[in-house]
């Protein structure tokens, strides 16, 4: 195995929704032994720290949760990535769903002066495809997909230059997508791999296709892994449970295959509540599945049993 550089960055955004917690996010990694499992494996490893919102004055909107704070991290995190992915693979510890807004557009930024073309892996139950004017939550979590893309009404947040291609995206895990964004994906290319295909195909046969088409293009690959992916009787630790998801296997399949395929190139480990967790078991799963993308192998020992 490849030793790399790991760089890990807290991001306690917790701005995207409501409900309250994922701030706690990065602590529950530390003390899961994020830092620790990815140096068993070889790797060097810094963690800078946490990550905070660039200065803002928050004003309440009408529709919108925290609009002013969500767009103070979004840069600072754009900021990070940029400049994590030019000393190793940046690994952000959330932090909600939101926190991606900023970390895919530092990995479009820095793509973009590689001048090699970016991709992006969405393992997530929702699409994240709203913009600030189709929520109807008014939870900018929901919409991370959609900025980068170059969806409309995201006035304030900083300008995304070239959108990130439709075609560049996958989203795997599907199961629950608001109505406003079915219609909305309904007339893109990004592909759509929802429950049932994955029980009818399984998980890797569209992943495999997915980074295939990395592989062709030489890109760069950015992961978001949503604890949400996973179904909940394995991640309880979310705000947004929602039934049939992922199991440990299939979650396990993915970043193995990411492993194997030596593409990824940035991660995000996203809407860890803490608050929420049994014992810890969610913040312990989604360490082992970072190793799994990393290296570890099914036969290794996992971090801890859960
Ligand atoms: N679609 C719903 C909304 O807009 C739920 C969004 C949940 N998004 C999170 N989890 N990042 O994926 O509120
Ligand atoms: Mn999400
Ligand atoms: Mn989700
Ligand atoms: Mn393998």
């Amino acid at each position: 195995m490849t030793p790399q550089t790991c760089i890990l960055y807290g991001a306690p955004m917790d701005s995207g929704k409501r409900r309250r917690g994922c701030l706690m996010g990065p602590d529950a990694y530390r003390t899961a032994g994020l830092a620790e499992a990815l140096q068993g494996l070889g790797h060097r490893v810094e963690d800078r720290g946490n990550v905070g919102p660039a200065a803002f004055t928050p004003a309440p909107h009408a529709r919108l949760h925290a609009l002013e704070e969500t767009i103070a991290w979004t840069t600072a995190l754009a900021d990070a990535a940029e400049r994590g992915l030019q000393e190793g693979v940046p690994i952000f510890m959330g932090g909600d769903h939101a926190l991606a807004l900023g970390t895919v557009l530092g990995a479009m930024r820095h793509a973009d002066a590689e001048g090699r073309p970016l991709f992006v892996l969405w393992l997530d139950a929702h699409s994240d495809f709203h913009t600030p004017a189709t929520t109807d939550t008014g939870n900018l979590h929901g919409t991370p997909l959609g900025y980068v893309t170059g969806r409309p009404d995201f006035d304030g947040f900083p300008a995304i230059g070239t959108p990130l291609p439709q075609e560049n995206i996958a989203i795997i895990g599907l199961r629950s997508v608001d109505s406003a964004e079915r219609a909305a994906l309904q007339e893109t290319t990004i592909q759509r791999v929802d429950m049932r295909e994955i029980d009818e195909t399984g998980i890797a046969r569209p992943l495999a296709r997915f980074l295939d088409r990395v592989t062709a293009a030489n890109g760069m690959l950015h992961v978001s892994l949503d604890v949400d992916f996973l179904d909940p009787s394995v991640a309880p630790a979310v705000g947004t449970t929602v039934p049939g998801g992922a199991t440990i296997r299939e979650a396990h399949l993915v970043m193995e295959m990411l492993h194997d395929s030596g593409l990824m190139t940035s991660l995000d480990l996203v809407e860890l509540n803490p608050f929420l967790d049994e014992r810890g078991r969610t913040a312990q799963v989604m360490v082992d599945l970072a190793a799994s993308a990393l290296g570890r192998r099914v036969f290794d020992r996992p971090t801890r049993a859960y």
